[in-house]
């Protein structure tokens, strides 16, 4: 890998580095045709589009009844690890179960209270990017909120991972359906003889999968149009360049697409990361896909002529993943506020919060990070404000409503106030 000087960054690169995109643009027909036919012709295109596209002879789409059994079929090492990063991934979440609350503003008593919604489904990647982990991270948050019908979507196969099935059981899916790709979005935003249509579509796939849930939005609520996995390395000359490229290739594993970031203050760090990130990357398993995805070209290591300029290059890039190996990473942090996940320190790879720190990895990429988070147990609830007013505290208002709505020419709005302080206006009046 070469080390390239922030400073002497033309626009195209800065573009393939700050405007990354979801990928999903040139299979966006393909999509919405898949999304139709499942939307007219319901399971049967769900059948015929497993035999075209997968290769498979769905026999049931419902695939519900197997998930207890893999969960007691895989090997005990394996269900210990689901079950204890399924166990973070809870505490995490319950402690963000906001609270319902009520306060009286001056006779105003005004609330918020936080309520699930029914039903939701959870996109689970199969062939080489089955994820079990991802079943986890979109089911557990949506279970501590409380959602009824949490259902899972993963492509059909032969045999089915049993890790999926697994990891759908422990998290506590209540539906597991064989369905993959675009079709697997598309039953789930408008149902079909066998799956039941869903308020929210939610979890990363391909670009099909992105595509189709960029089609759906609208008619179904969904997460965010996730695109390739990214990871970004600020660092300054206190890091570990081996450390440091450890993470970048990690993350290269993931895909050919994947987007792999170092950005230095510190020229030596620069070039030993650079080093370090070739010799990490020799002889691992998926070498040739980590090869690729270090040569792309919104990938690579960069070297900044101070923090600050570290700062403000991981800030325009946005993250999806940012990890600071420096001194006083917090304050780093403060200026960052940019990133989906935020790795602090030698000791936290990111492969940590991938899998069981209890943080969410489904996480926004190509620099939605500027404006959302990732999942999250809000991801899963719906907010109703309340309120409540005495006589007193209408009094009070009664000015500043009944001006503004015949400001806004809405006198009957107006009149719905005054009517009721009429002397006597109001049956059964409490206050
Ligand atoms: N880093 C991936 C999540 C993942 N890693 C799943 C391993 N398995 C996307 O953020
Ligand atoms: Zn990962």
């Amino acid at each position: 890998m070469n080390v390239r000087r922030v400073d002497a960054l033309d626009p195209g690169e800065r573009a393939a580095l700050f405007d990354r995109d979801a990928g999903v643009d040139a299979v966006r027909d393909d999509a919405r045709d898949i999304v139709d036919r499942v939307r007219s012709e319901g399971d049967v295109a769900i059948r015929d589009l497993s035999r075209e596209i997968d290769g498979v002879e769905v026999g049931n789409v419902d695939v519900t009844d197997r998930v207890e059994r893999a969960a007691e079929a895989i090997d005990e090492e394996t269900r210990a690890a689901i079950e204890d990063a399924a166990a973070n991934i809870r505490e995490f979440h319950e402690r963000q179960l906001p609270e319902d609350w009520t306060e009286d503003f001056g006779g105003r008593e005004l609330g918020r209270r936080f309520r699930p919604l029914d039903t939701v489904g959870v996109y689970a990647p199969g062939g080489t990017a089955a994820y079990p982990s991802s079943v986890l991270m979109g089911v557990i948050p949506a279970v501590v909120a409380g959602v009824e019908h949490v259902a899972v979507a993963t492509p059909p196969a032969e045999e089915i991972n049993p890790v999926t099935l697994a990891a759908a059981d422990i998290a506590g899916a209540d539906a597991v359906y064989q369905v993959g790709g675009a079709q697997a979005v598309a039953a789930l935003a408008y149902g079909t003889e066998t799956i039941n249509a869903v308020q929210k579509v939610v979890g990363p796939g391909n670009q099909w999968v992105t595509a189709a849930k960029a089609e759906v939005r609208g008619d179904v609520e969904i997460d965010f149009l996730a695109g390739p996995s990214e990871v970004l390395v600020i660092a300054d000359g206190t890091a570990d360049p081996s450390l440091v490229a450890a993470d970048l290739v990690a993350q290269a594993e993931h895909g050919e697409t994947s987007s792999v970031v170092a950005v230095t203050d510190d020229e030596a760090t620069a070039e030993a990361v650079a080093a370090a990130v070739d010799d990490h990357a020799t002889g691992r398993d998926r070498e040739e896909t980590i090869r690729a995805a270090l040569d792309n070209d919104a990938s690579g290591v960069f070297l900044a002529r101070s923090m600050p300029e570290a700062v403000l290059f991981a800030e325009e890039y946005a993250p999806e993943h940012l990890s600071i190996q420096a001194d006083d990473a917090e304050a780093l942090l403060d200026r960052i506020p940019s990133a989906g996940s935020a790795f602090l320190g030698p000791y936290s790879p990111v492969a940590a919060g991938d899998y069981a720190t209890g943080t969410n990895h489904v996480l926004p990429t190509n620099g939605k990070a500027r404006v959302t988070g990732g999942l999250s147990v809000d991801t899963f609830l719906r907010s109703t404000t309340v309120q409540r007013l005495s006589e007193d505290a209408l009094g009070d208002l009664r000015d500043t409503v009944t001006t503004l709505a015949n400001a806004e020419g809405l006198e009957a709005h107006a009149h719905s106030v005054d009517a009721r302080l009429e002397a006597g206006a109001v049956d059964g009046d409490e206050d």
